[in-house]
């Protein structure tokens, strides 16, 4: 219950607010990044995004945010202007929190309160969250700002910068980053240096350093050299990767594709046109056996593939790298005598061969959570080690304070040689990580030295397991809201019926399994199906969306089946 004179305190705080927040300020800037109007965003799964030509007024909003967010946790926070791996026309805005994780839930509510505010709201709502928040305003905010390379990102980002001086926030603009890297710049911030050095170069230097150690330990280096195909999606991660390159030991050859000299950036391209197409992007010229990687458009994905020789294409995504990585962990805690809990996360989209072979071969628990890396993050967190990977290629790995402590503690005073040499590969691994989130490069470098050191090929690697044939597709319905899901989105609780039909038209199907969520960027559902062939679970998933269209509101043309 409230105390008495609460009405009056908050009378009274309102009109404190009033003289230490410069509104007058806020309402001067404001009207140079008016609010589109009609427009309503809401914060989702990776912050706000769409057409750029409508963000302008978003992104002055989440400067303002992040300053308030930056006084409330007495910390850096991030501000990351991109749309991934949408196409060049649209962009977004994240914020990231103090660990380099993504931003608290009941502040993404605050957020989408704040953008959707007219212009005479604005000073009521930023009253609001200060009090709800209980924000000291004498507190100082610093904010860091960076961009991905699309042709709008710049002047979105002067829109941030312009939020947060009109709060009287200080900032550092870094400019054109990954996505990773503005997540690594916050945790360094706000661990003071302890995590690393919050500098592209000390990025660098911090991942390179961790590669070569720990490659120097394989015995066999296959032939002397790594050579790998890199699409970049004509992003981001060409520019940074081609920056890193020379911090790498030259037997390292990188190809790189789509690097946004020629190409559209995402288009016919990068991680997400390779997994949801499963076919290589266009520009990469792929000889049998070659070892191929997608960056998506702010280099926070990653998925390898590889033709064998009758020229068929196989896909390595985020369900194979999450394998490949925890066998190579599971086999150095082994080997370093460690006893720590290990989990893999993986979503609903995660390909059943893959949950199949972590819990019955590799004996590793494995936990579902909802799409968005939110939320594999927090689960993971529970264990000295979690892995996480969504099937498109987004993941990392957490290590714990005490399991970190554990192992670099083992690395130096262990007397058993075999049992050293393993805990310092596994602190080098903690150190090639990107823990804040999942990080394109970063993954990489950890997928090649693990090739390196278990000395294997693509192709063996791939044959770890079989995926099942698996389809995604996409609905269009009047309001995707009216699909509501629960057991980690593997099943639909509403509109009546539709579970159902799933059910039945599952059961028409060998090792078959479908489900349908709306999604959280995209104003669509998105349906996925797996089967014992491509073309049954090609006729799967069109039938689940046919159901999605009679049943959930489908709007213009019917699904068509896949050709
Ligand atoms: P939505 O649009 O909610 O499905 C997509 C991806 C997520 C995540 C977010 C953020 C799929 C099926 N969904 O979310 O995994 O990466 O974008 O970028 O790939
Ligand atoms: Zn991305």
């Amino acid at each position: 219950m409230l105390p008495r004179n609460s009405h009056v305190r908050s009378q009274n705080s309102s009109r404190a607010l009033q003289v230490e927040m410069d509104f007058e300020a806020v309402a001067k800037y404001s009207k140079l990044h008016a609010k589109p109007p009609g427009l309503t965003l809401q914060y989702g799964t990776a912050g706000f995004r769409t057409k750029a030509e409508d963000l302008d007024h978003t992104m002055f909003c989440m400067g303002l945010l992040a300053v308030l967010r930056s006084k409330k946790k007495k910390s850096t926070i991030g501000v990351m202007v991109t749309a991934s791996h949408n196409p060049e026309e649209d962009n977004g805005v994240k914020l990231i929190d103090p660990l380099g994780e993504m931003l608290a839930p009941i502040w993404e509510e605050h957020a989408t309160h704040l953008a959707n505010a007219e212009e005479h709201e604005l000073q009521g709502v930023l009253t609001d969250i200060c009090q709800k928040e209980a924000v000291d305003l004498q507190q100082e905010a610093f904010i860091v700002i960076g961009r991905d390379t699309r042709s709008s990102s710049k002047k979105l980002s002067q829109s941030v910068i312009d939020g947060v001086s009109a709060l009287g926030g200080q900032y550092q603009d870094y400019g054109l980053v990954t996505t990773p890297q503005l997540h690594y710049m916050v945790c360094c911030r706000n661990t003071h240096g302890s995590y690393g050095t919050a500098t592209v170069e000390g990025y660098y230097q911090k991942l390179s350093k961790a590669f070569v150690e720990l490659t120097m330990q394989a015995t066999s280096q296959r032939d002397g050299h790594i050579c790998l195909k890199v699409d970049c999606a004509n992003g981001i991660g060409a520019l940074k990767l081609k920056e890193m390159e020379r911090y790498l030991p030259s037997c390292f050859v990188i190809h790189f594709s789509n690097d946004g000299t020629k190409g559209e950036l995402n288009h016919q391209c990068g991680a997400d046109f390779v997994k949801v197409h499963q076919k290589p992007p266009v520009g990469l010229e792929m000889k049998p056996g070659e070892r191929c990687c997608s960056f998506d458009g702010d280099a926070d994905r990653i998925v390898y593939y590889y033709n064998d020789p009758a020229g068929h294409f196989h896909l390595l995504d985020g369900d194979k790298i999450a394998t490949l990585i925890s066998t190579f962990l599971k086999e150095l805690l082994v080997k370093a005598g460690q006893t720590l809990s290990f989990a893999v996360i993986q979503t609903a989209y995660a390909n059943g061969s893959s949950t199949r072979y972590l819990e019955e071969t590799m004996k590793v628990p494995v936990h579902c959570a909802k799409t968005g890396v939110k939320h594999l993050h927090h689960k993971a967190q529970e264990f000295d080690i979690g892995v996480y990977f969504e099937a498109n290629g987004h993941g990392t790995v957490l290590f714990s304070k005490a399991a970190e402590q554990k192992i670099r503690y083992q690395a130096k005073e262990e007397k058993n040689n075999q049992k050293r040499e393993a805990a310092k590969m596994l602190e080098n691994t903690i150190d090639l990580i990107n823990q804040t989130i999942g990080d394109a490069v970063s993954d990489m470098l950890v997928i090649e030295a693990i090739l390196v050191l278990k000395n294997l090929t693509v192709q063996q690697w791939d044959s770890m397991y079989t995926d099942l044939p698996s389809r995604q597709l996409k609905v269009k319905v009047a309001d995707r809201r009216v699909i509501d899901t629960t057991d980690a989105e593997r099943r639909a609780v509403t509109p009546p019926g539709l579970q159902e039909r799933i059910d039945e038209l599952t059961q028409r199907f060998k090792l078959a399994r479908a489900f349908v969520r709306p999604s959280g960027t995209e104003d669509i559902v998105r349906v996925y199906a797996e089967a014992d062939t491509q073309e049954n679970a090609d006729k799967l998933a069109h039938e689940v969306s046919l159901a999605v269209y009679h049943i959930a509101g489908g709007v213009g043309e019917q699904p068509k089946a896949v050709v």
